[in-house]
């Protein structure tokens, strides 16, 4: 077993097999789950992968909360499909996740005990409708502005996956830039909720981007083994260059006082978010952060039942399968 371990080790530091390797990505080659990779590239995508599949299952929970409430059945039918489609993008990943030797209860069981991370951004409430047209409008279209370069990245079922969610993830950011105009053409009142739902989602959203570069602790690896295409800044800043004539064609107020055109960059200049809320909101301690993971929580212990009876269905049938060979 030892002498097994070593072999696998000294394999992994193999500079022939790394160099190999490292060529393939860089032809643009997919990576698929039979071929050889280096241990560091397998465990890296597991995290991110999980994490991804983890943010779509948590972040059915702040939209999920508004179904019921949806001001129209037309609402309410387009609320629906999305957060059913966000349970299916968190099953592609998680089945992507799965071809690299993690079980899908495994991932779960690290969520749930807090091992596992999601997106900051579901420790957010949602405390009206027009925080449900903001996180469709802010919140999907930042995943998308994240997402679109994913389907180019080099791990074969997770590129894959992404292609599929990307094409959803765009009606999603669509219905809340719908919902979201609605209410700031609406009553002034409306138009107030809908600029309080910009101005409470705005730096959450751009957390979604993860930290500045300087403290990425894996963007320079991962952008190495394409498992990211871009930085975490590249992103953030083409979230704000694209959203800032989207806040102003609606006729709201920037969030953000910090928001310039630069001629000299061609980029919007931008505050950056407060980065110590962002550290704390992923150490566990956001506004949400408890209410989400006992809802996780209690829905793995309500389906046990489930999972149990799907289980005992398929070792029988195993069984009975064994018997007649
Ligand atoms: N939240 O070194 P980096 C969606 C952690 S999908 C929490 O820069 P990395 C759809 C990071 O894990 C949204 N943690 O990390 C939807 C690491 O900690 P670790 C999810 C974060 O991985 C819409 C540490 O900080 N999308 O919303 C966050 O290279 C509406 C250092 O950071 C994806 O997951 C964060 N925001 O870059 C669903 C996309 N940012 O793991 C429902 C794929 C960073 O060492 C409703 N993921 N951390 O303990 C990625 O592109 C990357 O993983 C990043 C982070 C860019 C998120």
């Amino acid at each position: 077993m030892y002498a097994q371990m070593v072999k696998s080790e000294a394999t992994q530091d193999d500079p022939e097999k790394l160099a190999a390797f490292q060529a393939r990505i860089d032809r643009g080659e997919k990576i698929e789950p039979k071929d050889w990779m280096p241990e560091g590239y397998r465990k890296t995508l597991i995290r991110q992968i999980g994490q991804h599949a983890h943010s779509e299952i948590v972040g059915q929970l702040p939209e999920g909360n508004w179904i019921t409430r949806a001001p129209t059945l037309e609402r309410k039918a387009i609320l629906l499909a999305k957060v059913q489609d966000e349970a299916g993008h968190g099953l592609y990943l998680y089945c992507a996740a799965e071809t690299l030797g993690v079980s899908r209860d495994e991932l779960t069981e690290m969520l749930l005990d807090g091992r596992m991370k999601y997106s900051s951004i579901f420790n957010y409430p949602t405390l009206n409708w027009a925080d449900i047209g903001a996180v469709g409008w802010l919140v999907d279209g930042a995943a998308i502005m994240n997402q679109v370069p994913l389907q180019r990245t080099s791990f074969g079922p997770y590129s894959r996956a992404m292609i599929r969610v990307c094409k959803e993830e765009s009606f999603h950011q669509r219905q809340g830039y719908d919902a979201i105009r609605k209410m700031a053409e609406g009553t002034p009142e409306q138009k107030k909720m809908a600029q309080d739902a910009l101005n409470r989602l705005w730096f959450p959203s751009l957390m979604m981007f993860g930290p500045s570069d300087k403290d990425s602790v894996h963007s320079e690896q991962s952008m190495a083994w394409k498992i990211k295409m871009n930085t975490n800044d590249e992103l953030r800043q083409k979230f704000v260059d694209q959203t800032v004539p989207q806040i102003e064609f609606l006729g709201l107020e920037l969030p953000d006082p910090g928001i310039k055109w630069n001629e000299e960059r061609g980029h919007y200049d931008y505050t950056d978010p407060d980065w110590s809320e962002f550290f704390d909101v992923i150490k566990g301690n956001g506004p949400c952060n408890t209410d989400r993971l006992a809802a996780r929580n209690n829905a793995w212990k309500d389906g046990a039942w489930v999972r149990d009876g799907l289980l005992a269905h398929a070792q029988k049938k195993a069984a009975r399968k064994h018997a007649a060979e």
